[in-house]
Order: structure tokens, then C-alpha cells, then sequence
């Protein structure tokens, strides 16, 4: 069995908690390395491309958290064997993070630039992102993003909305993702709901 470390941020969100819960999900133990943003800045300048998550597996670095979702979502039995399953995945996967990346250009943004910027995404990019998930929900039939069950998609769809709904981003409304595509609100409680979810959490606890 190889070594892993997963190097992020110290909270349940973002690009690296997903792979947490797959690694939780392939029964494989991994050093949860959790790190605070002054870490962060201390050490980003050693990291390959400046940023986190980075997987040590053994002592190789590995970089881009898709990358890493469908590693080890492929141990854990949550990756569709299926090709054509397996792009509807990778598609749900990619887009969750071009939003990502429309989100951090509000980064370090204060006062009223930061609320403008983020009206502007909310009726512009979070609005297209919205409507397009559920969109590719229903193309996976109504309850999963890919292969009529649980996969790394639904995983890092979850952990986005539930932090969308969480309102863990000024200037957005918590209320967005339900006014949007109560679809995809329905598929957050599901996801929260399932066994490999709520073991990973109890875990936690
Ligand atoms: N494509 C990379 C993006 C990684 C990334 O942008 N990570 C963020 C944290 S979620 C980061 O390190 N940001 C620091 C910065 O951009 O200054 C991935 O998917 O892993």
C-alpha cells in the first residue's frame, strides 16, 4: 500500500475536501494535512504551481484536484467504468471548477467593489453554472450527475452547493442554488444523505 498525503486548507470545502471523502470512501488512510492560509503563504513558493491541494503519494507531488478526485475515485469505486459515463463525470467535475475560478477573481476584494463584482457574478457566471449543473443532472436522469448512481461528480458538486447554500460568500444568497434549481437542492440533501457521505462525517466527528 503507498503513502499519501493530502496537503489544504483547514476547512470541510473547497478543491480538497472532496478528496478527502473518497480517499475515506476507498478505506485508504492518508495524511490530512490541513493547513492555515499564513502556512499557506510560507510554504505555496516551494509547492509545484503555487498552489493547494497537493497529493504526496509516497514523496512525488502531484498537483490538480480533478486529477486527484478520479485517482482515487477509481479506488473507491466512485469513478464510472463507462467511457461515456466516465466524460459525463469529468464534464460535471471540469465545470465545478471553471466556476471555481470565476469565484476567486472576487477574491480579496473589499466593501462596494466586492459586493459589485459579486452582484455581477451571481446574475452572470453563478446563474449560467447554476441552471447548466442542473441541466447535467437531469441528463444523468434527475438523482446523479453520471452512471445512475454515487461518483466523485455528485461529491464535488455537493461539497460546492452545500457551501453556496451555507452562505459562505458575501454578497451571494443563500437562497441562489434554490431559486435557481431546486434539482440541485434536492441532489445536495441526497448526496448529505449517503452512507459513504455520512461515514465520512461520523468519522470526523
Ligand atoms: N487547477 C488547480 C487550482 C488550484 C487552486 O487554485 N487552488 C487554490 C486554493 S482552492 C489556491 O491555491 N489558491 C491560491 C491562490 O491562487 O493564490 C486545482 O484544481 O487543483
Amino acid at each position: 500500500m503507498k503513502s499519501y498525503k493530502l496537503t489544504y486548507f483547514d476547512f470541510d470545502g473547497g478543491r480538497g475536501e472532496p478528496v478527502r471523502i473518497a480517499f475515506h470512501a476507498a478505506g485508504i488512510g492518508f495524511d490530512d494535512h490541513r493547513i492555515s492560509f499564513a502556512e499557506f503563504n510560507e510554504t505555496r513558493n516551494a509547492m509545484r504551481f503555487t498552489c493547494v491541494p497537493v497529493l504526496y503519494v509516497e514523496d512525488i507531488e502531484v498537483t490538480q484536484s480533478n486529477s486527484m478526485l478520479r485517482y482515487v475515485g477509481k479506488m473507491a469505486g466512485l469513478y464510472p467504468e463507462d467511457d461515456l459515463q466516465a466524460l459525463y463525470c469529468d464534464e460535471t467535475m471540469s465545470a465545478v471548477e471553471d466556476l471555481m475560478q470565476q469565484v476567486v477573481h472576487t477574491f480579496g476584494l473589499e466593501g462596494d467593489e466586492l459586493k459589485a463584482a459579486r452582484e455581477k457574478l451571481v446574475d452572470g457566471w453563478m446563474t449560467t453554472f447554476i441552471k447548466g449543473f442542473d441541466d447535467l443532472l437531469q441528463r444523468g436522469g434527475g438523482e446523479y450527475f453520471a452512471d445512475n448512481r454515487l461518483t466523485v461528480a455528485d461529491i464535488k458538486v455537493f461539497v460546492q452547493v452545500r457551501s453556496l447554500r451555507a452562505g459562505t460568500l458575501e454578497h451571494v444568497p443563500t437562497d441562489l442554488v434554490d431559486r435557481l434549481a431546486p434539482a440541485l437542492v434536492a441532489h445536495e440533501e441526497r448526496i448529505a444523505r449517503d452512507p459513504v457521505v455520512t461515514a465520512y462525517y461520523e468519522s470526523r466527528a
